[in-house]
């Protein structure tokens, strides 16, 4: 059966470079605040790695690359996971990491899911990022964490998804948080952002 999706959801998207630590954070509100947390890295390296996946060559190219995956897969992943957890257990409360960052899929999702409340954007010098990436990438295991393609990711990020974090700026719906500092420290504007907002 076709199932809709809720009209009343609230979405943070939670959007900044590689590595900035937006999954780091996202573990933390879910600990207190019960948020659901759908990484939309993470569901494409889920689908990715799913036996017969049709999109699964593609999204290794792309992520390999650093480029965004065409915005029909990501939107439907997440669509799905949205609507899996409010099946399941009457989640409200989402938290959307490392998506929207392509204008496209901004239009797209706020059009056809639904719009967010607001935007936490988590900013860093690529400097700091790229420490934490390689010391991350020790154990990781992702395809991405290498310098060749996080060269390619930084471009990205800056030609592609800064876009999307201006358009929301432009709604005054992004709180920018310096992330420069222990991830405890950070957490408190976190807190104090979603206190703004609640
Ligand atoms: N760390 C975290 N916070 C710290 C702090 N304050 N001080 C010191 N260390 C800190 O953190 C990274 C590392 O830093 C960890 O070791 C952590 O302990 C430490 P993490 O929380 O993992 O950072 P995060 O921002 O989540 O980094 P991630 O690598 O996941 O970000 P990306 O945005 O690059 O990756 P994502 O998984 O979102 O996307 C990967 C790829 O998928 C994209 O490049 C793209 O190809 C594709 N994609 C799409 O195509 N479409 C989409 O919509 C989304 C993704
Ligand atoms: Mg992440």
């Amino acid at each position: 059966k076709e199932e809709s999706l809720p009209k009343n959801l609230n979405i943070i998207f939670v959007l900044g470079g590689p590595g900035v630590g937006k999954g780091t954070q996202c573990d933390k509100i879910v600990k207190d605040y019960g948020f659901v947390h759908l990484s939309a890295g993470d569901l494409l390296r889920a689908e990715q790695s799913r036996p017969n996946s049709e999109y699964g060559e593609l999204i290794k190219n792309y992520i390999k690359e650093g480029l965004i995956v065409p915005q029909e897969v990501t939107i439907q992943l997440l669509k799905n996971a949205i609507l899996e957890n409010y099946n399941k257990s009457h989640q409200l409360n989402f938290l959307i990491d490392g998506f929207p960052r392509k204008m496209d899929q901004a239009i797209t999702f706020e059009k056809t899911v639904h719009p967010c409340k607001f935007v936490l954007f988590f900013d860093c010098s690529e400097k700091v990022m790229l420490e934490r990436l390689l010391k991350r990438s020790k154990t990781s295991g992702r395809d991405d964490d290498n310098m060749e393609s996080i060269k390619k990711r930084f471009k990205t990020f800056v030609e592609t998804s800064m876009p999307v974090i201006q358009y929301f700026e432009q709604q005054y719906k992004v709180v920018k948080i310096n992330c420069e500092k222990s991830v405890e420290e950070v957490y408190k504007d976190v807190q104090n952002a979603i206190k703004d907002h609640e």
